[in-house]
């Protein structure tokens, strides 16, 4: 199986974020991305391969043009507005809120309006990570289009919180969305997002959409980020009604109450008939996770992967989150290994 990563997203890390005049443990950092790399190299699942540039196009089918120049000069703004170099950032944490109607002129109003949530920073190179995360999934996307049966996408950045035009919850650019966007060009996607939190980005995006069925199984919001998204009662829009499918689960689910929702979400798929299926892998329903409260073992990630890959449809493999360091790589392995040894 072919992995596709590249070193870029190091440029997105800061051990110093204050919120508030509090300092915050940013868990969304680059060695999540080296661990599950490591573990790829030293199971030898296949060859890790650099992204190929697909420039801002497939970007731009999935994000607002007034939002991708706002994340690419975000940065350079906010220097040039506080006449100072340092991460943009909204004020408070852990807080989700509803959109203004429309887009301030000036900076600070700018950088609230492109946000739903206060903890995300923008360094001087996250555009630049996002970026060449978005290319890795469109990467992974050209393999499996050209007849690969499963590829994965090493993404850092998350991608799955992005909206189409704003940012929230690690997430700057929507990843699978724009993998899935672009493959839609031969026909209907599915995406199963595995995250522990659900995918409001993707959600929004394919909301409408006839062509895409998105499924997702997450934590219930009334008691998880991203707390206004991803109840069962969200089932699509006009063309795409009944194409969205939520399943908000109890915090603590074990793992053989999730695989039973597993099978469920897979019936869904398999009736929908799609070209291609795309995982969002968070891997912070893990046993243990520092965020997510699930209890996924690594033997059940390996159980997950076996029960997708004998849908038999060709799978793009995108990586979200997942925060504990010490497991991140086994439970990735153990989840690739399924598609690899069929
Ligand atoms: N103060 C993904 O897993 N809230 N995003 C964390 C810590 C935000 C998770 C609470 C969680 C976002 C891709
Ligand atoms: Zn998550």
């Amino acid at each position: 199986m072919y992995t596709i990563y590249t070193d870029r997203h190091h440029g997105h890390a800061t051990d110093n974020l204050v919120i508030d005049g509090r300092p915050i443990e940013y868990r969304e950092t680059p060695a999540r991305a080296e661990a599950i790399l490591a573990a790829v190299r030293a199971a030898q699942l296949g060859p890790i391969v650099p992204p190929t540039d697909h420039g801002l196009a497939p970007i731009l089918a999935v994000h607002d043009a007034d939002f991708v120049t706002y994340l690419r000069t975000a940065y350079a703004q906010g220097a040039a507005y506080f006449g100072e170099s340092r991460p943009v950032i909204a004020g408070r944490d852990d807080v989700t809120f509803a959109r203004a109607p429309h887009c301030p002129e000036d900076f600070p109003g700018k950088r609230d309006y492109y946000t739903y949530d206060y903890e995300d920073p923008i360094l001087a190179l996250t555009w630049d990570a996002a970026y060449w995360a978005a290319q890795c999934a469109l990467t992974a996307a050209d393999y499996v289009r050209n007849g690969e049966r499963a590829v994965y996408a090493l993404c850092r950045p998350p991608g799955h919180h992005a909206m189409p035009d704003q940012y929230g919850g690690f997430c700057y650019l929507n990843n699978v969305a724009i993998a899935a966007r672009s493959l839609q060009a031969d026909g209907p996607v599915a995406i199963l997002d595995l995250d522990y939190h659900h995918g409001n980005g993707t959600q929004a995006i394919f909301y409408a959409d006839p062509a895409a069925l998105f499924c997702s199984l997450h934590a219930d919001p009334d008691f998880a980020y991203p707390f206004f998204w991803g109840r069962a009662d969200e089932r699509g829009a006009g063309a795409g009604l009944g194409l969205n499918r939520n399943w908000p689960l109890p915090v603590h689910i074990d793992e053989a109450a999730y695989l039973a929702v597993v099978d469920e979400a897979l019936d869904v798929i398999a009736d929908f008939a799609p070209h291609y299926v795309l995982v969002s892998l968070g891997l912070d329903a893990a046993e243990g996770d520092l965020i997510g409260k699930f209890h996924i073992t690594t033997a059940g990630f390996h159980e997950i992967g076996r029960r997708i890959a004998a849908l038999g449809l060709p799978t793009v493999i995108v990586q979200e989150g997942g925060y504990r360091i010490e497991t991140l790589g086994e439970n990735a392995v153990a989840f690739l290994g399924a598609f690899v040894t069929q």
